[in-house]
């Protein structure tokens, strides 16, 4: 059996870490080897990286260091985790890759997408997922959901408005409609057993 790749991708409190762990309890049943991983992250020296971006740190970084940063660590994690796990034939279940980018640098940062595009053609050399599990949610239902774990210690990201989700959660949608192909849009406002079994015919369908 080919070994996949598949993302899962959305904002905030979509349910991504919660939905990878069901994908990889459904490969192991069914005995195929499954490499669960995120970003960014993934290796020791992109988790550095990991928390460089999501500390609220006293200088600023911006959008376009925030995205250098972001392909450095996609670099890493590419070469020492899923190029390496996809060639061992295992599947590869990554909570957030690229269109991350293309949906927080570019949507909800606003840089250009000519330089996210031309960073992802020089770190994937030609790879892409198989399958992008799009949780899609109102941005106040996603908020609601991880606001009491922030309480107080919230990064970069959670400390943003519900604008900038806003624009996130659109350009999402906007990739999902360019390629309908790859990605599955999912409601993920859904309860959790609707949304996974959304989720598990999507891969019997992949396998
Ligand atoms: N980022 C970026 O800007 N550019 C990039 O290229 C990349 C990332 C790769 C860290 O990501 C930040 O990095 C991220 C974007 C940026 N920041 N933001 N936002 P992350 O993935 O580590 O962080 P996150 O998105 O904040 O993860 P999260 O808040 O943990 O969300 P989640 O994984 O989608 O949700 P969850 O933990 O699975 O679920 C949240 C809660 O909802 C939990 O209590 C669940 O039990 C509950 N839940 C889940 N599903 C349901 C349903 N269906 N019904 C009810 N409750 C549910």
């Amino acid at each position: 059996m080919t070994a996949r790749f598949i993302t899962l991708e959305g904002i905030e409190g979509a349910g991504k870490s919660t939905l990878a762990k069901f994908v990889l309890a459904y490969l192991a049943q069914r005995q195929i080897p499954g490499r669960l991983t995120r970003e960014p992250g993934g290796t020791p020296l992109a988790e550095r990286i990991r928390q460089l971006v999501l500390e609220r740190g006293a200088e600023r970084l911006s959008p376009v260091t925030e995205t250098l940063l972001m392909f450095a660590a996609r670099d890493l994690h590419l070469e020492h985790v899923i190029r390496p796990a996809l060639a061992r034939g295992e599947w590869v279940v990554c909570d957030r890759f690229t269109d991350a980018t293309r949906a927080y640098q570019g949507s909800g940062r606003g840089v250009d997408s000519d330089l996210i595009e031309s960073l992802a053609a020089a770190v994937h050399g030609g790879l892409a997922p198989d399958c992008t599990l799009l949780l899609d949610l109102p941005v106040n239902v996603g908020l609601a959901r991880v606001r009491g774990r922030a309480a107080g210690n919230s990064d970069r990201f959670e400390a943003e408005t519900q604008a900038f989700f806003e624009k996130v959660r659109a350009g999402y949608l906007e990739l999902a409609r360019r390629e309908p192909g790859r990605f599955h849009v999912i409601d993920a406002a859904a309860p959790l057993d609707a949304v996974e079994g959304r989720v598990e015919r999507i891969l019997e369908d992949l396998e």
